[in-house]
């Protein structure tokens, strides 16, 4: 069973710990999720145009999951996505501050797309894995997520499940998350999910925010891929989540580079 949509991070705490996803209404602002959607689309556009490929990703079946990749040089508007403050007080609540972002690409899903493997973000880490979750993923929904158009599948409360279980097994509990766009869809990262199948006529788009505690290296190298302009005009929270402001780890002559 899915959790209820709530609007406000104290609950969402408490349904992470108990199903592993929370569903976050009221936090994106309209202007903001027309801002990203239409960014994100027109990012995908740009890729394609300038046939911008990236190595096919694993996790996705098909071509017709199109990933937007390093999404925060794209438009203002995601910088300020990935640091909103419900999204720094789960962190901190779930897997500690500071954190790092990993990567923020968005997925595309087709008309025709066929999904996606299902996984557990932290299927990097050897089991048997430690007790707490190491990342998670905060998905924002830029389109309506309905029963047909490839909707993120996830089992709820597989966080929980023996190191040895049967995947194939836990994988007959998966649901669609049906939630309207402007949702935060935010799940601890022992949690299995997937790409849905898109049988709709329309693409339905997210980002995937990808979080881990600070020991893990990032999936998106930002030292290389960020615009200098990006950095330059990055919050205090920001500048900890991409690992230029940091302590004890990335340092650069034994200081913090910001
Ligand atoms: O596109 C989706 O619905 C899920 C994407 C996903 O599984 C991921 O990025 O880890």
């Amino acid at each position: 069973m899915l959790p209820p949509i709530v609007d406000n991070a104290r609950e969402a705490g408490e349904h992470i710990r108990e199903y592993g996803l929370a569903l976050i209404s009221g936090q994106v602002t309209p202007s903001r999720l027309q801002l990203a959607r239409e960014a994100t689309y027109a990012a995908a556009e740009e890729d394609r145009v300038l046939k911008r490929e990236a190595d096919r990703f694993g996790l996705d079946y098909g071509e017709k999951n199109v990933r937007v990749w390093n999404i925060l040089n794209r438009a203002p508007v995601f910088r300020e996505l990935v640091a909103l403050p419900v999204v720094l007080a789960l962190l901190d609540e779930v897997i500690g501050w500071p954190a790092l972002l990993g990567n923020i690409s968005a997925n595309i899903a087709e008309p025709g797309s066929e999904g996606g493997v299902l996984h557990a973000d932290q299927l990097f880490m050897p089991k048997p894995w430690p007790a707490d979750p190491q990342g998670m993923n905060f998905a924002f929904l830029l389109d309506d997520f309905t029963a047909d158009n490839g909707a993120t599948e996830v089992v709820p409360g597989s966080h929980r499940a023996a190191d040895d279980v049967d995947e194939s097994v836990l994988a007959e509990a998966a649901v669609p998350v049906i939630a309207p766009a402007g949702t935060i869809m935010v799940f601890e990262s022992r949690v299995l999910h997937r790409t849905g199948c898109n049988r709709s006529g329309l693409p339905r788009a997210a980002l995937f925010g990808w979080y881990t505690r600070p020991i893990y290296r990032t999936q998106e190298n930002w030292f290389l891929s960020l615009d200098a302009e990006v950095v330059d005009n990055a919050s205090d929270d920001l500048l900890v989540l991409l690992g230029y402001r940091t302590q004890g780890l990335g340092l650069v002559y034994g200081r913090s580079p910001r």
